[in-house]
């Protein structure tokens, strides 16, 4: 087996196998239905060497991201958040037009625009060329292209340093991911903060969010394997909290390790919680890969008891997740209708795998299904408040995970 991409150890535990999985937003459009879709290896373990869990295969990156569906923008609960963000960030550093925020895996802007707002100095920076267009159109400058530590020298030489880095939801995306944290740690400048988001393997384990698990997330990360993998590259953890979003992530701020002089309680606080839970223990893990079988079970049963007493059922939100709980079930038209997702880029095109259609939410009402099960569980409230109309009219909505239920209240 291969070496841990984090620490280059060899003992790989095995975690979780979902066989082989169509890459999750490769959305194949009409004309493409009759061509065979890719399918890798969809499998995790975890090294005993950093504890990092990780994809033992993933398909390389331009094969995922060059040409992308998912816009950030197209979530007004993402839009939201990092409004919320920059906000606390600019309390904390109060930049000014002369400071330089550099977000990786940009997007279309959705964070960037809000310090640009307040004439902070922006770039972007990510590999979709199709979604870069959408934030160079709103006045986001951003380069296409991945983020590595040799464009990070290139930008450095070009004399820009960064007060800020953003990495949000891209730490899990990088199969080179030592190059691309000594990258980070190259273009800050001396006092300057990364500050990250990640998904947290906490709550994919506790929660059983295994639909998080795809091959665009080759990492899931606790506090002790991100800590580990940052002082090797040279950055320090300096404070670290827990946050809601994605289905529960980390926020992490670290500073270049020559100036990590103050490190906050958090940090230790958490490392404890996580010895003590045995996050760093194979054996947190054992029970992972037989709660998820008796979740698709208890799915299934769900779906088909409904189905058998002649609801329709449609889906909410063309989420990546969707792909892997579906082609996880094995269930497709003959349960799931239809798939409903506000993204234009998405609509028309179908679930990758089970190939179920994909259309606009205005199909809610037109179509009136019984059941609506929510893919982008995350955003299940906002969701459910924007679709009023829809319940009003008698429209029941269904959760998948943790356990499978209708959406009461
Ligand atoms: P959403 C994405 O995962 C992809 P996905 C990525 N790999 C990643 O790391 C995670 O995010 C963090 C739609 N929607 O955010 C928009 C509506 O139509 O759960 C999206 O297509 N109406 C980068 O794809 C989808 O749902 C709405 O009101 O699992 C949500 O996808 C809302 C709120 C969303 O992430
Ligand atoms: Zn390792």
């Amino acid at each position: 087996m291969q070496a841990c991409r984090s620490c280059s150890g060899h003992d790989l535990q095995e975690v979780l196998s979902l066989g082989e999985m169509p890459p999750a937003n490769a959305l194949p459009t009409a004309s493409q239905l009759d061509d065979e879709e890719a399918r890798y290896p969809l499998e995790v373990v975890m090294c005993t060497g950093c504890t990092l869990l990780q994809l033992t295969e993933s398909p390389p990156p331009d094969e995922l991201f060059v040409d992308y569906a998912y816009f950030s923008s197209r979530s007004t609960p993402m839009v939201d958040h990092a409004r919320a963000l920059v906000n606390e960030v600019m309390d904390e550093r109060r930049l000014g037009p002369n400071d330089l925020v550099i977000e990786v895996a940009s997007n279309d802007g959705y964070l960037l625009r809000h310090y640009r707002d307040l004439g902070v100095k922006v770039l972007g920076i990510d590999p979709a060329e199709n979604v870069v267009e959408v934030a160079v159109a709103a006045g986001i400058p951003t380069r296409v292209a991945f983020f590595t530590s040799s464009l990070a020298d290139e930008l450095r030489s070009e004399g820009l340093t960064a007060s800020v880095v953003h990495a949000n939801n891209v730490l899990a995306h990088v199969p080179d991911i030592n190059d691309f944290v000594a990258g980070v740690a190259r273009i800050l400048s001396d006092d300057g903060v990364f500050v990250v988001e990640t998904p947290y393997v906490r709550d994919l384990i506790e929660k059983l969010e295994f639909d998080t698990i795809y091959h665009e997330h080759v990492f899931y990360y606790s506090l002790h394997s991100v800590m580990e993998l940052f002082a090797r590259n040279g950055l320090s953890v300096v404070d670290v909290k827990r946050i809601g979003i994605h289905g529960g992530s980390l926020r992490l701020r670290a500073t270049p390790i020559k100036r990590a002089i103050k490190v906050g309680n958090s940090v230790a606080m958490m490392l404890r919680q996580e010895k003590d839970l045995g996050i760093d223990d194979p054996s947190f893990y054992s029970d992972f890969a037989h709660r998820v079988d008796g979740l698709l079970d208890e799915l299934r049963v769900f779906l088909g008891e409904r189905r058998d007493q002649g609801r329709r059922i449609a889906g909410y939100g063309a989420a990546a997740k969707g792909t892997v709980l579906l082609n996880a079930l094995g269930i497709g038209t003959e349960t799931i209708e239809f798939v409903v997702d506000e993204t234009p880029y998405k609509q028309g095109r179908f679930i990758p795998g089970v190939r179920i259609p994909i259309v606009g939410p205005g199909a809610l009402l037109t179509q009136m299904p019984d059941d609506v099960l929510i893919f982008a569980w995350n955003f299940a409230d906002a969701i459910i408040e924007k679709e009023a109309a829809y319940r009003a009219r008698g429209g029941v909505f269904l959760l998948p995970v943790p356990t499978p239920r209708v959406v009461t209240g």
